[in-house]
C-alpha cells in the first residue's frame, strides 16, 4: 500500500483485520521496520487522539516522528492557485508540500472540510496536492470527506465487542451547536458497507449523506425503529450535505440525543463515538457513563489502526 485515504487501499477487510490482530497481539514485533525512517504529521486542524495514537503507532514501529501544526508557528499557507499573494499568507502550498516531503519518508495529513465550497471539499483539494507534490506516501488523518483511520478502528472495535456474527449497526445523527464535516459518518458508512453487517443510518430529513457513501445502507427516518434490536449505536453529528444548505446546521433537535430511553429499545447495544463528544448534546451522561459505552477501547484501537496502516506503507517503501 502506498497512500491510504479510504477503505479502497486497504484491500479485503478480512485481511486488514488479520493484520490489525497481528499488530495488536505483538505491538513491538516490527520495531526494525521503521528504523531510520521519519513520519511527518501535518495538522491543519486540532486533534487529541489522532496526534497521540499515530505518533505512538509510529514509535512502536521504530520510526522518528515530526509534528507540524500549520496554524501554530508555521507560515500562513496559501492554497488557492494563481492568486497575487499580497495578503496575510506568506507561503504557497506548492512550495511547502515538496519541502515537507523532502524531510520525511511518510506524511500523515489532517485537513478538514472547510464547508464553504462543496466541490473543493469533495475533490479533496488539500489531501490530493500532498499526494501529487510531496513525492512521498501520504495517509489521511481525517481529510475533507473521510476519516479512514477512525473507521478502521471502529471496525476493529465492533469485531471485538460483537456477540452475534452479523450485528445490527446503527449510525445516528445527533445534535451539535457547530457545523461539523461529514467525514466521520461518510467514512464509517463506507467501511460498514464493505462488511456483511446489517447497517442502518438514521437522521432527520435533510441530513442525507452523499449516496457515494451511504450506498446500500438502509436509511430510517424513524429514530425509534432504527434503534430497535440494534447491537451498536454509533453517534455522530454532521452538517447538511445537500444543496443549497451544504455545510449548514438545520436542526438542533435534542430528541436525537442518545439517551437511556432510546438505548432501551436496542439489543443491549454498545454505544460508540469517535470523540471528542459533547455530553448531554450528543449523548447523555447516563449512557456514556454506563457499561454500554465502549468509547475508550474504541479510541485505544486508534493505535492499532494507525500502526497497521503505517506498517503496510513501510513494507512498500
Ligand atoms: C471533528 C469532526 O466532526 O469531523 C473531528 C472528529 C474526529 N469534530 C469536531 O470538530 C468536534
Ligand atoms: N477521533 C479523532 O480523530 O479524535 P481527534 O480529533 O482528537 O484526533
Amino acid at each position: 500500500m502506498k497512500h491510504f485515504t479510504s477503505v479502497k487501499e486497504i484491500g479485503p477487510l478480512s485481511k486488514a483485520l488479520e493484520l490489525a490482530n497481528e499488530v495488536k497481539t505483538n505491538p513491538f514485533g516490527y520495531k526494525d521496520l521503521g528504523r531510520d525512517k521519519t513520519l511527518l504529521m501535518v495538522f491543519f486542524n486540532s486533534s487529541l487522539r489522532t496526534r497521540l495514537s499515530t505518533q505512538k503507532a509510529a514509535m512502536n514501529l521504530g520510526m522518528n516522528v515530526i509534528v507540524l501544526d500549520v496554524n501554530q508557528g508555521a507560515w500562513k499557507l496559501e492554497t488557492e492557485r494563481g492568486v497575487i499573494m499580497d495578503g496575510d499568507k506568506s507561503e504557497h502550498i506548492l512550495e511547502a508540500i515538496p519541502v515537507m516531503g523532502s524531510y520525511c519518508d511518510i506524511i500523515g495529513v489532517r485537513s478538514f472540510a472547510k464547508l464553504e465550497n462543496k466541490s473543493d471539499d469533495y475533490n479533496e483539494v488539500i489531501l490530493n496536492q500532498f499526494i501529487e507534490y510531496s513525492g512521498k506516501p501520504v495517509f489521511s488523518m481525517e481529510a475533507a470527506t473521510r476519516h479512514p483511520l477512525q473507521s478502521f478502528a471502529d471496525l476493529i472495535t465492533i469485531e471485538e465487542f460483537k456477540t452475534v456474527k452479523r450485528p445490527k449497526v446503527v449510525l445516528t445523527w445527533a445534535p451539535h451547536p457547530k457545523a461539523l464535516p461529514q467525514a466521520v459518518p461518510n467514512s464509517f458508512a463506507e467501511w460498514m458497507n464493505e462488511t456483511d453487517y446489517e447497517f442502518v443510518i438514521t437522521h432527520p430529513e435533510g441530513y442525507e449523506l452523499s449516496e457515494q457513501f451511504s450506498g446500500k445502507a438502509r436509511i430510517e427516518y424513524d429514530v425509534k425503529k432504527a434503534y430497535e434490536g440494534a447491537d451498536f449505536i454509533y453517534a455522530k453529528n454532521w452538517s447538511v450535505f445537500k444543496d443549497p444548505h451544504y455545510g449548514q446546521i438545520m436542526n438542533l433537535d435534542r430528541s436525537w440525543m442518545v439517551d437511556e430511553a432510546k438505548m432501551a429499545l436496542t439489543n443491549n447495544a454498545k454505544f460508540m463515538h469517535c470523540l471528542p463528544v459533547r455530553r448531554n448534546m450528543i449523548v447523555s451522561d447516563e449512557v456514556i457513563d454506563s457499561p454500554a459505552s465502549i468509547v475508550i477501547p474504541e479510541a485505544a484501537n486508534r493505535v492499532v489502526s494507525a500502526q497497521t496502516v503505517i506498517r503496510e506503507i513501510l513494507k512498500s517503501l
